[in-house]
């Protein structure tokens, strides 16, 4: 089942563009209805998101060179406020959070950035990307006419919930930016009203059908999602290759001319970035590069395919004039024509029927849900049904630095946790208030937050007696109890922002009794109307204590105005004992299935340049720390539905991404997530040791913990007449064995190919020959190379290849 009831990834407002040039200076940008115009040079923008906080400074040369490779020209990311700003005055560029060097990186490889400013941004980050400190500001009323609160993005699908105020604000946004003649367009997404010149954009997983608002603005798609996010408790989305390259053709078919996908990198969400709540550490979303910054295929070829075809074509498409036939059936056929040149589309939405397509005297089959690209109107270069690209499959291989793979010494120290002392006094509270308070009055420098109460119970007291529980009410997150001392219990929001109500019996005392709360967050939510308004924590509450009395009539205490104490964070926090070397931690009585306590262990960085990760299964929930950097949160023991998936190994890509295509997701009844992403740039060279630290909250056992690469070890291709197939290895692999490989008639997917009556024999000995010790090899699939198949004209010659990468 899906699970985000709430809207999908959302909306957008302003986004600046801007585009630099290969040398010092600044290009001029103008637009009108068919392209943007770059120095009076109409151009297709063919574009991708790479969030530069979601990977690391080190790995940013090497996506966007996969990028430039993969046929895009352009690079978009937001700006996030929140990593520049953690505190208010004190702006951080360092490290992973240098804009400045991530932009410069998109200028070395001759490519254009799209700069989304902000300063709210959706991208499932913490609270939208506002720094938690801006809502704590006196007066301030976020994404409103607001004198505190300045500008906006991403506001369409939220303005109506503002009223007039919210018109109000827009209009005044989009003077502010007007007014500022910085030579560039503006735009904004999914704004239907945005007030001239500022051009209104699609987001979506489907854009042909959407228009601007005014006949001289081009077609632009801002948010092309190339898959999804996963959030914890629920499997993992999978967008296929043949839908999103159908949407894609098709935008461009109907007047496209600015395309962002939305992610081309998707990355990680380090530290406590990821929102939601819920959002999960992997922020790996299907797209065309994966997490790790491998190619994802055969996503990541499919598509370089089709921007190559659609950038051959970039004159005739920016400048040409299009006429579209409807062929009935959801067929289309669109001729674009320009100084005599010619580029033809035949596109097939019916979501089950194939297509015999009728066109200036030839006959093409149209798979049900793709489009045929024509080069001249008359040779099809492509369709986005039939995948030539190579599929990888990615396994993790054991880490050759450490003789032990498995035997990680591990040491660990217990949380020192804050209760009452024997006075029933409390160390290092910062507030004293008679209620019960959001958690986000802390500003956000923990997961954390306790709450101190105590009781003065005597023998009088109605609620005094042996059946007395105590009931807490919690929303978005984690709850755990303490009474007199001691722990009672924990609970969890199931989706990350419902409420929850935790029940214990408790054993009251004459005199003091005290109550702890702890809770703990699991990102801030960064999406719908006032989101940032939205209740966190124990915050109404309400915690009463309830005896049930003789009668069975219940006898209630709300505590909830009591005098309440807080105290931000954990003490391993404020210790820095994911990175610090000075204190005792202990080797001996290792314990598991514990709450809250640290974990500690060193590795060697494993050999070569595969993406290391580590395998946190075992564990139950909490953080992990790598030489001091934040992997993220994990949560082990929230395990996603069995039912999600398909019982299929492959899944039809054919009809409408959302909703229906739950059928898609991978790795149901699982954890969320297994692997964290360790980056190379996190770790120390050669024979240093590195140190991973982990604070586990639910309590688990880090006996499995593991370190390991990522890589292809499978590369398969299913590949069509007439096509070009390219098979590559990782890093310093090569083919190693070819497992199947025949041309001809051939069913099945990677794995489980079959030859079928006809093909050429020769094929295993071609493919052997030029494959065998080499990191890649390609191949032109056609009788020519292979040999004749024999087979008959209605029979679809297809190259099956199942190789081994060692
Ligand atoms: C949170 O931030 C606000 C605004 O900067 C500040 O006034 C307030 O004192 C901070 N609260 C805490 C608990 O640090
Ligand atoms: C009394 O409280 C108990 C424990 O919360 C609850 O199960 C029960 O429904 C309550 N009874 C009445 C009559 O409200
Ligand atoms: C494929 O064919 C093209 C032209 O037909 C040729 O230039 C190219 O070298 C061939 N590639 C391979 C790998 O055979
Ligand atoms: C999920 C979603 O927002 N889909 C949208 C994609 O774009 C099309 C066309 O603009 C909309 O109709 C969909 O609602």
């Amino acid at each position: 089942m899906m699970v985000m009831a709430s809207p999908p990834r959302l909306v957008i407002f302003i986004l600046a563009l801007l585009f630099f040039t290969f040398s010092t200076y600044a290009i001029e940008v103008t637009f009108d209805s068919k392209s943007l115009m770059l120095d009076g040079e109409r151009k297709l923008i063919i574009s991708g998101s790479i969030h530069y906080p979601r990977s690391t400074a080190d790995m940013w040369p090497d996506l966007i060179k996969k990028a430039k490779e993969g046929g895009l020209n352009t690079i978009e990311t937001y700006v996030f406020w929140n990593v520049h700003e953690p505190q208010h005055r004190q702006y951080d560029f360092t490290g992973n959070r240098d804009i400045i060097r991530f932009l410069k990186t998109i200028r070395e490889e001759n490519m254009y950035a799209i700069l989304r400013i902000g300063p709210y941004i959706c991208g499932e980050w913490n609270f939208g990307g506002f720094p938690m400190w801006l809502h704590n500001l006196k007066g301030i009323k976020m994404r409103t006419d607001n004198d505190i609160f300045e500008i906006e993005n991403e506001y369409g699908d939220v303005m109506k919930a503002y009223g007039d105020e919210g018109k109000r604000y827009l209009n005044w946004c989009a003077k502010l930016v007007n007014d500022l003649h910085i030579g560039i367009p503006w735009i904004m997404c999914k704004q239907n009203d945005s007030p001239w010149p500022i051009i209104n954009t699609c987001n979506g997983f489907y854009c042909d059908q959407a228009n601007p608002n005014n006949p001289n603005y081009p077609k632009i798609w801002t948010e092309n999602w190339s898959g999804w996010f996963k959030a914890w408790g629920e499997a993992t989305p999978v967008r296929s290759a043949e839908d999103l390259a159908f949407a894609v053709a098709r935008f461009f078919q109907l007047d496209g001319s600015v395309m962002n996908y939305y992610m081309y990198h998707g990355g990680t969400n380090f530290g406590r970035t990821a929102g939601g709540p819920y959002i999960a550490t992997s922020y790996d979303y299907d797209a065309p590069l994966d997490e790790y910054g491998n190619l994802n295929q055969p996503k990541w070829g499919h598509l370089r395919q089709l921007h190559k075809v659609l950038m051959s074509m970039e004159e005739v498409l920016t400048h040409g004039t299009r006429k579209s036939t409807d062929h009935g059936d959801q067929v289309l056929e669109t001729v674009i024509t320009y100084h005599g040149k010619c580029v033809c589309f035949l596109g097939n939405a019916n979501p089950s029927k194939d297509a015999r397509v009728m066109f200036r005297g030839q006959e093409f089959i149209v798979p049900a849900w793709s489009v045929t690209i024509l080069e001249d109107c008359f040779t099809e270069v492509f369709n986005t049904a039939k995948v030539n690209a190579q599929r990888s499959v990615m396994e993790t291989v054991k880490n050759d630095a450490e003789k032990e793979p498995f035997g990680l010494k591990w040491s660990w120290r217990a949380e020192r946790l804050e209760l009452h002392d024997k006075r029933g006094k409390v160390q290092g509270v910062i507030l004293r208030a008679k209620e019960l308070m959001d958690q986000k009055f802390a500003n956000d420098t923990s997961d954390y937050l306790y709450y101190f109460t105590s009781v003065h119970v005597s023998k009088h007291d109605p609620i005094w007696g042996k059946h007395t529980f105590l009931q807490v009410t919690g929303y978005s997150g984690v709850l755990h109890l303490f009474f007199n001392g001691k722990y009672i219990g924990s609970k969890w929001s199931h989706h990350g922002w419902d409420a929850y109500t935790l029940e214990k019996k408790v054993k009251l005392q004459l005199g003091r009794n005290t109550i702890v709360l702890l809770s703990g967050t699991v990102g801030f939510k960064n999406n719908e109307p006032s989101f940032d308004e939205k209740v966190v924590g124990v915050s109404h509450g309400p915690v009463k204590l309830t005896r049930i009395g003789r009668g069975h009539e219940n006898i209630t205490k709300d505590l909830s105005k009591n005098e309440w104490l807080y105290k931000v964070g954990l003490d391993g926090e404020k210790k820095k004992l994911y990175n610090e070397h000075s204190r005792k931690w202990f080797t001996r009585k290792l314990p598991t299935d514990r709450k809250f306590v640290w974990y500690k262990t060193t590795f060697k960085a494993p050999l070569g340049t595969d993406p290391v990760v580590v395998d946190l299964s075992g564990l139950g929930k909490g953080e992990a720390w790598v030489n001091g950097h934040s992997l993220g949160r994990y949560w082990q023991t929230l395990i996603s539905s069995e039912d999600a998936c398909s019982e299929s190994i492959t899944c039809d890509y054919r009809g409408d991404y959302w909703g229906k295509k739950d059928v898609c997701r991978k790795k149901c009844g699982g954890p969320t997530q297994r692997w964290y992403h360790v980056p190379r740039g996190f770790l120390q060279n050669d024979d240093q040791d590195n140190e991973l630290v982990l604070f586990e909250e639910f309590g688990g056992n880090p006996s499995y913990v593991n370190f390991r690469t990522m890589t292809v070890k499978t590369a398969c291709a299913h590949a069509y007449d007439g096509g070009f197939l390219e098979l590559s290895c990782q890093g310093d692999q090569v083919f190693t064995d070819i497992k199947f490989a025949y041309f001809g008639e051939t069913t099945g997917s990677c794995g489980y190919f079959h030859r079928g009556r006809c093909g050429a024999t020769n094929t295993m000995r071609i493919v052997r020959e030029t494959c065998l010790g080499h990191k890649s090899c390609s191949f032109n699939i056609s009788e020519d190379t292979f040999g004749p198949t024999h087979c008959k004209n209605n029979i679809d010659l297809r190259l099956a290849v199942q190789a081994v990468c060692s």
